[in-house]
Protein backbone atom coordinates (compact mmCIF):
# COMPACT_ATOMS: atom_id res chain seq x y z
CA UNK A 1 0.00 0.00 0.00
CA UNK A 2 3.08 2.41 0.74
CA UNK A 3 4.03 2.10 -3.05
CA UNK A 4 0.55 2.96 -3.91
CA UNK A 5 -0.25 6.07 -6.07
CA UNK A 6 1.03 9.41 -4.46
CA UNK A 7 -0.83 12.30 -5.08
CA UNK A 8 -1.03 15.58 -3.25
CA UNK A 9 -4.12 16.20 -1.56
CA UNK A 10 -5.29 19.33 -3.49
CA UNK A 11 -8.11 21.68 -3.62
CA UNK A 12 -8.81 21.28 -7.16
CA UNK A 13 -7.89 17.17 -7.65
CA UNK A 14 -10.93 15.64 -8.57
CA UNK A 15 -9.33 12.34 -8.14
CA UNK A 16 -8.88 13.22 -4.22
CA UNK A 17 -12.19 11.54 -3.04
CA UNK A 18 -12.04 8.69 -5.55
CA UNK A 19 -8.60 7.97 -3.98
CA UNK A 20 -9.12 8.39 -0.35
CA UNK A 21 -12.39 6.03 -1.10
CA UNK A 22 -9.87 3.44 -2.62
CA UNK A 23 -6.68 3.59 -0.27
CA UNK A 24 -7.55 1.36 2.09
CA UNK A 25 -9.06 3.42 4.41
CA UNK A 26 -9.18 1.04 7.27
CA UNK A 27 -5.31 1.29 7.80
CA UNK A 28 -5.48 4.33 8.96
CA UNK A 29 -9.20 4.64 10.07
CA UNK A 30 -9.89 4.46 14.32
CA UNK A 31 -6.68 2.72 14.56
CA UNK A 32 -4.73 1.86 17.64
CA UNK A 33 -1.72 4.44 17.96
CA UNK A 34 1.66 2.97 17.14
CA UNK A 35 4.89 4.20 19.03
CA UNK A 36 7.43 6.88 18.09
CA UNK A 37 10.58 6.59 20.46
CA UNK A 38 9.03 7.70 23.93
CA UNK A 39 5.70 9.47 22.31
CA UNK A 40 2.39 7.82 20.80
CA UNK A 41 1.74 8.48 17.13
CA UNK A 42 -0.12 7.33 14.42
CA UNK A 43 1.06 4.22 12.55
CA UNK A 44 1.35 5.56 9.51
CA UNK A 45 3.35 8.33 10.58
CA UNK A 46 6.08 5.89 12.60
CA UNK A 47 6.26 4.14 9.02
CA UNK A 48 7.30 7.12 7.24
CA UNK A 49 9.74 7.82 10.32
CA UNK A 50 12.69 6.99 9.11
CA UNK A 51 12.41 9.89 5.39
CA UNK A 52 11.39 12.37 8.57
CA UNK A 53 14.43 11.70 10.46
CA UNK A 54 17.08 11.80 7.02
CA UNK A 55 14.48 15.18 6.18
CA UNK A 56 17.10 18.02 4.74
CA UNK A 57 16.41 21.21 6.21
CA UNK A 58 17.18 24.47 4.36
CA UNK A 59 19.04 27.19 6.38
CA UNK A 60 15.42 29.68 4.68
CA UNK A 61 13.15 26.96 5.99
CA UNK A 62 10.53 28.47 8.50
CA UNK A 63 9.33 25.38 11.26
CA UNK A 64 6.05 26.17 13.02
CA UNK A 65 6.01 24.03 15.77
CA UNK A 66 2.83 23.54 18.03
CA UNK A 67 1.19 20.61 20.09
CA UNK A 68 -1.70 19.56 18.36
CA UNK A 69 -5.00 22.31 18.59
CA UNK A 70 -2.68 24.93 19.57
CA UNK A 71 -3.65 27.44 16.72
CA UNK A 72 -1.32 25.75 13.78
CA UNK A 73 -3.33 26.21 10.93
CA UNK A 74 -3.89 29.98 12.64
CA UNK A 75 -0.11 30.87 12.57
CA UNK A 76 0.40 29.00 9.09
CA UNK A 77 -2.36 31.34 7.61
CA UNK A 78 -0.62 34.08 8.80
CA UNK A 79 3.07 33.08 7.91
CA UNK A 80 1.56 32.26 4.40
CA UNK A 81 0.17 36.00 4.40
CA UNK A 82 3.57 37.39 5.60
CA UNK A 83 5.37 35.40 3.04
CA UNK A 84 2.98 36.74 0.20
CA UNK A 85 2.82 40.24 1.49
CA UNK A 86 -0.45 39.91 2.14
CA UNK A 87 -1.76 39.25 -1.93
CA UNK A 88 -4.94 36.91 -0.42
CA UNK A 89 -5.20 35.42 -4.37
CA UNK A 90 -1.35 33.43 -3.52
CA UNK A 91 -3.45 32.64 0.33
CA UNK A 92 -6.01 31.18 -2.17
CA UNK A 93 -3.90 29.33 -4.51
CA UNK A 94 -4.33 25.76 -2.44
CA UNK A 95 -5.56 24.16 0.90
CA UNK A 96 -3.28 24.92 4.25
CA UNK A 97 -2.33 21.29 4.14
CA UNK A 98 -0.24 22.17 1.11
CA UNK A 99 1.03 25.48 1.63
CA UNK A 100 2.32 24.39 4.55
CA UNK A 101 3.51 21.04 4.39
CA UNK A 102 3.20 18.64 7.56
CA UNK A 103 6.36 17.03 8.00
CA UNK A 104 5.75 13.79 9.88
CA UNK A 105 2.41 13.44 7.37
CA UNK A 106 2.56 9.65 6.15
CA UNK A 107 -0.92 8.26 5.03
CA UNK A 108 -1.33 5.19 2.29
CA UNK A 109 -1.77 7.03 -1.37
CA UNK A 110 -1.07 10.75 -0.54
CA UNK A 111 2.28 12.36 -0.91
CA UNK A 112 3.88 12.42 2.54
CA UNK A 113 5.13 15.94 4.03
CA UNK A 114 8.52 15.19 3.18
CA UNK A 115 7.87 14.27 -0.55
CA UNK A 116 5.78 17.35 -0.49
CA UNK A 117 8.66 19.72 0.67
CA UNK A 118 11.02 18.43 -1.37
CA UNK A 119 8.71 19.32 -4.30
CA UNK A 120 8.13 22.94 -2.38
CA UNK A 121 10.14 25.78 -3.54
CA UNK A 122 12.01 27.97 -1.02
CA UNK A 123 11.75 29.87 0.75
CA UNK A 124 9.15 27.20 3.10
CA UNK A 125 6.82 27.25 6.04
CA UNK A 126 7.01 23.88 7.67
CA UNK A 127 4.20 22.12 9.77
CA UNK A 128 5.19 20.23 12.74
CA UNK A 129 3.91 18.43 16.10
CA UNK A 130 6.98 16.83 17.00
CA UNK A 131 8.36 17.36 20.85
CA UNK A 132 11.72 19.49 20.10
CA UNK A 133 13.86 16.21 21.12
CA UNK A 134 12.76 14.21 18.08
CA UNK A 135 13.11 17.17 15.74
CA UNK A 136 15.33 15.65 12.43
CA UNK A 137 19.08 16.89 13.31
CA UNK A 138 19.08 19.13 10.12
CA UNK A 139 17.20 21.89 11.81
CA UNK A 140 19.78 22.48 14.24
CA UNK A 141 22.63 22.03 11.87
CA UNK A 142 20.47 23.93 9.25
CA UNK A 143 19.92 26.72 12.12
CA UNK A 144 16.77 27.35 11.07
CA UNK A 145 14.20 29.77 12.65
CA UNK A 146 11.22 28.50 14.27
CA UNK A 147 8.20 29.87 16.18
CA UNK A 148 6.38 27.42 18.74
CA UNK A 149 2.87 28.21 19.71
CA UNK A 150 1.27 26.83 22.87
CA UNK A 151 -2.23 27.40 23.72
CA UNK A 152 -3.47 26.21 27.65
CA UNK A 153 -3.80 22.35 28.43
CA UNK A 154 -7.60 22.82 29.12
CA UNK A 155 -8.57 24.13 25.41
CA UNK A 156 -6.14 21.83 24.06
CA UNK A 157 -7.88 19.07 25.09
CA UNK A 158 -11.33 19.61 24.96
CA UNK A 159 -10.34 20.75 20.68
CA UNK A 160 -8.12 17.55 20.84
CA UNK A 161 -11.86 15.56 22.24
CA UNK A 162 -13.98 17.20 19.22
CA UNK A 163 -10.99 16.42 16.37
CA UNK A 164 -10.66 12.90 17.58
CA UNK A 165 -14.20 12.85 16.52
CA UNK A 166 -14.21 14.32 13.31
CA UNK A 167 -10.64 13.35 12.24
CA UNK A 168 -10.92 9.49 12.08
CA UNK A 169 -7.58 8.73 11.83
CA UNK A 170 -7.65 8.78 15.67
CA UNK A 171 -9.16 6.21 17.92
CA UNK A 172 -12.46 6.46 19.39
CA UNK A 173 -11.73 9.13 21.93
CA UNK A 174 -14.49 7.52 24.23
CA UNK A 175 -16.16 9.84 26.80
CA UNK A 176 -14.61 13.35 27.74
CA UNK A 177 -13.90 11.78 30.80
CA UNK A 178 -12.15 9.10 29.52
CA UNK A 179 -10.06 11.75 27.03
CA UNK A 180 -9.32 13.68 29.40
CA UNK A 181 -7.61 11.07 31.55
CA UNK A 182 -5.57 9.56 28.24
CA UNK A 183 -4.73 13.62 27.88
CA UNK A 184 -3.11 13.63 31.54
CA UNK A 185 -1.42 10.49 30.91
CA UNK A 186 0.36 11.47 27.78
CA UNK A 187 -1.28 8.36 26.32
CA UNK A 188 -2.74 10.56 22.63
CA UNK A 189 -0.64 11.31 19.58
CA UNK A 190 2.21 13.02 20.44
CA UNK A 191 1.96 11.94 23.74
CA UNK A 192 2.54 14.84 26.96
CA UNK A 193 1.47 17.99 26.52
CA UNK A 194 3.50 19.12 29.58
CA UNK A 195 6.98 17.75 28.40
CA UNK A 196 5.67 19.71 24.84
CA UNK A 197 5.38 22.82 25.70
CA UNK A 198 7.93 22.74 28.84
CA UNK A 199 10.69 21.19 26.21
CA UNK A 200 10.20 24.07 23.69
CA UNK A 201 10.06 26.80 26.37
CA UNK A 202 13.53 24.93 27.40
CA UNK A 203 14.92 26.94 24.17
CA UNK A 204 12.92 30.08 24.26
CA UNK A 205 16.34 32.25 24.98
CA UNK A 206 17.58 30.52 21.27
CA UNK A 207 17.90 33.34 18.56
CA UNK A 208 16.25 31.87 16.36
CA UNK A 209 13.22 30.84 18.48
CA UNK A 210 9.86 32.41 18.83
CA UNK A 211 7.88 31.27 21.07
CA UNK A 212 4.47 32.45 21.27
CA UNK A 213 1.00 31.53 22.84
CA UNK A 214 -2.62 31.42 21.37
CA UNK A 215 -4.13 33.12 23.79
CA UNK A 216 -2.01 36.34 23.48
CA UNK A 217 -2.80 35.79 19.16
CA UNK A 218 -6.53 36.07 20.46
CA UNK A 219 -6.11 39.43 22.78
CA UNK A 220 -3.73 41.00 20.66
CA UNK A 221 -3.11 39.92 17.36
CA UNK A 222 -1.93 42.94 15.78
CA UNK A 223 0.92 43.00 18.61
CA UNK A 224 2.06 39.42 17.86
CA UNK A 225 2.17 39.52 14.52
CA UNK A 226 4.18 42.62 15.02
CA UNK A 227 6.47 40.52 17.00
CA UNK A 228 6.47 37.77 14.09
CA UNK A 229 8.12 40.52 11.72
CA UNK A 230 10.11 41.41 13.97
CA UNK A 231 11.80 38.14 14.12
CA UNK A 232 11.33 37.51 10.92
CA UNK A 233 12.69 40.69 9.50
CA UNK A 234 10.29 41.93 8.07
CA UNK A 235 8.84 45.52 7.21
CA UNK A 236 5.55 45.20 6.55
CA UNK A 237 2.72 48.23 5.90
CA UNK A 238 0.19 48.89 8.30
CA UNK A 239 -2.56 48.55 5.64
CA UNK A 240 -1.20 45.26 4.45
CA UNK A 241 -1.65 44.16 8.49
CA UNK A 242 -5.04 44.91 8.51
CA UNK A 243 -5.71 43.00 5.59
CA UNK A 244 -3.49 39.80 6.95
CA UNK A 245 -5.52 39.70 10.52
CA UNK A 246 -8.94 40.12 8.81
CA UNK A 247 -7.82 37.41 6.29
CA UNK A 248 -7.02 35.37 9.25
CA UNK A 249 -9.79 36.07 11.23
CA UNK A 250 -11.40 32.76 13.07
CA UNK A 251 -14.75 33.62 11.20
CA UNK A 252 -12.82 34.55 7.78
CA UNK A 253 -10.87 31.56 8.03
CA UNK A 254 -14.24 29.29 9.04
CA UNK A 255 -15.01 30.30 5.77
CA UNK A 256 -12.58 30.14 3.33
CA UNK A 257 -12.42 26.64 2.08
CA UNK A 258 -8.37 26.62 1.68
CA UNK A 259 -8.13 27.53 5.11
CA UNK A 260 -10.90 25.16 6.49
CA UNK A 261 -9.88 21.52 6.19
CA UNK A 262 -13.19 21.23 3.94
CA UNK A 263 -11.51 20.07 1.27
CA UNK A 264 -10.41 16.92 2.88
CA UNK A 265 -12.49 13.67 1.43
CA UNK A 266 -15.06 13.18 4.60
CA UNK A 267 -13.84 9.76 5.01
CA UNK A 268 -10.50 11.49 7.02
CA UNK A 269 -12.82 14.62 8.12
CA UNK A 270 -16.15 14.31 9.29
CA UNK A 271 -16.99 17.99 9.65
CA UNK A 272 -20.67 17.38 10.27
CA UNK A 273 -19.24 15.38 13.70
CA UNK A 274 -17.62 18.57 14.22
CA UNK A 275 -15.98 21.38 12.05
CA UNK A 276 -12.45 21.96 12.13
CA UNK A 277 -12.75 25.61 12.62
CA UNK A 278 -14.96 24.93 15.86
CA UNK A 279 -14.93 27.78 18.09
CA UNK A 280 -11.58 29.64 18.11
CA UNK A 281 -11.81 31.05 20.99
CA UNK A 282 -10.12 30.99 25.09
CA UNK A 283 -11.74 29.05 27.97
CA UNK A 284 -13.76 27.10 25.70
CA UNK A 285 -13.44 24.51 28.52
CA UNK A 286 -15.11 26.18 31.24
CA UNK A 287 -18.47 24.78 28.70
CA UNK A 288 -16.83 21.32 28.96
CA UNK A 289 -15.57 20.46 32.47
CA UNK A 290 -17.40 19.28 35.41
CA UNK A 291 -16.58 20.79 38.85
CA UNK A 292 -14.57 17.40 39.76
CA UNK A 293 -13.35 17.02 36.35
CA UNK A 294 -11.57 20.34 37.04
CA UNK A 295 -10.01 19.91 40.58
CA UNK A 296 -8.83 16.42 39.56
CA UNK A 297 -7.11 18.59 36.37
CA UNK A 298 -5.65 21.56 38.45
CA UNK A 299 -4.13 18.92 40.50
CA UNK A 300 -2.23 17.00 38.17
CA UNK A 301 -1.43 20.36 36.52
CA UNK A 302 0.22 21.65 38.91
CA UNK A 303 2.22 18.32 39.53
CA UNK A 304 3.29 18.61 36.32
CA UNK A 305 3.88 22.10 35.70
CA UNK A 306 5.90 22.73 39.50
CA UNK A 307 9.23 24.22 39.11
CA UNK A 308 8.71 25.29 35.83
CA UNK A 309 8.44 29.07 34.70
CA UNK A 310 5.60 28.36 32.07
CA UNK A 311 2.51 30.09 32.63
CA UNK A 312 -0.55 30.05 30.68
CA UNK A 313 -3.89 32.12 30.87
CA UNK A 314 -6.82 29.45 31.37
CA UNK A 315 -9.54 32.46 31.15
CA UNK A 316 -11.11 33.89 28.34
P1 LIG B 1 -11.14 24.99 18.80
O1 LIG B 1 -11.35 23.53 18.56
O2 LIG B 1 -11.01 25.31 20.25
O3 LIG B 1 -12.13 25.85 18.12
P2 LIG B 1 -4.78 23.46 15.06
O4 LIG B 1 -4.77 24.26 13.83
O5 LIG B 1 -3.49 23.45 15.82
O6 LIG B 1 -5.33 22.09 14.83
O7 LIG B 1 -5.77 24.17 16.09
C1 LIG B 1 -7.14 24.18 15.87
C2 LIG B 1 -7.78 25.12 16.87
O8 LIG B 1 -7.46 26.47 16.50
C3 LIG B 1 -9.29 25.02 16.85
O9 LIG B 1 -9.72 25.36 18.17
C4 LIG B 1 -9.64 26.10 15.84
O10 LIG B 1 -10.96 26.54 15.91
C5 LIG B 1 -8.66 27.18 16.27
N1 LIG B 1 -8.45 28.19 15.23
C6 LIG B 1 -8.20 28.01 13.92
N2 LIG B 1 -8.13 29.19 13.27
C7 LIG B 1 -8.32 30.15 14.21
C8 LIG B 1 -8.39 31.58 14.15
N3 LIG B 1 -8.25 32.24 13.02
N4 LIG B 1 -8.62 32.23 15.31
C9 LIG B 1 -8.77 31.57 16.48
N5 LIG B 1 -8.74 30.23 16.58
C10 LIG B 1 -8.52 29.52 15.46
C1 LIG C 1 -4.51 17.45 10.41
C2 LIG C 1 -4.06 18.46 11.22
C3 LIG C 1 -3.27 18.17 12.30
O1 LIG C 1 -2.78 19.18 13.02
C4 LIG C 1 -2.97 16.87 12.61
C5 LIG C 1 -3.43 15.83 11.80
C6 LIG C 1 -3.03 14.45 12.13
C7 LIG C 1 -3.58 13.41 11.21
C8 LIG C 1 -3.76 13.89 9.78
C9 LIG C 1 -4.75 15.03 9.83
C10 LIG C 1 -4.21 16.13 10.69
C11 LIG C 1 -5.07 15.51 8.42
C12 LIG C 1 -5.59 14.36 7.54
C13 LIG C 1 -4.56 13.29 7.47
C14 LIG C 1 -4.30 12.81 8.87
C15 LIG C 1 -3.43 11.60 8.65
C16 LIG C 1 -4.08 10.94 7.40
C17 LIG C 1 -4.97 12.00 6.79
O2 LIG C 1 -4.80 12.02 5.41
C18 LIG C 1 -3.34 13.82 6.77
Amino acid sequence: MWDGLCLPLGTGTGSVRALAASMGKDEVLRQELGCLHDIPLYKSFVAGWPQVEAFQARHDDLLIATYPKSGTTWLSEILDAIYHDGDLEKCRRDAIYNRVPFLEMKAPGILSGVEQLEKTPSPRLVKTHLPVHLLPASFQEKDCKVIYMARNAKDVVVSYYYFHQMAKIHPDPGTLSEFLQAFMDGKVAYGSWYKHVKGWWEKRHEKRLLYLFYEDMKKDPWGEVQKILQFLGKEVAEETVARILHHTSFQEMKKNPTANYETMPTTLMDHSLSPFMRKGISGDWANHFTVAQNERFDQHYQQHMAGSDLCFQMEA
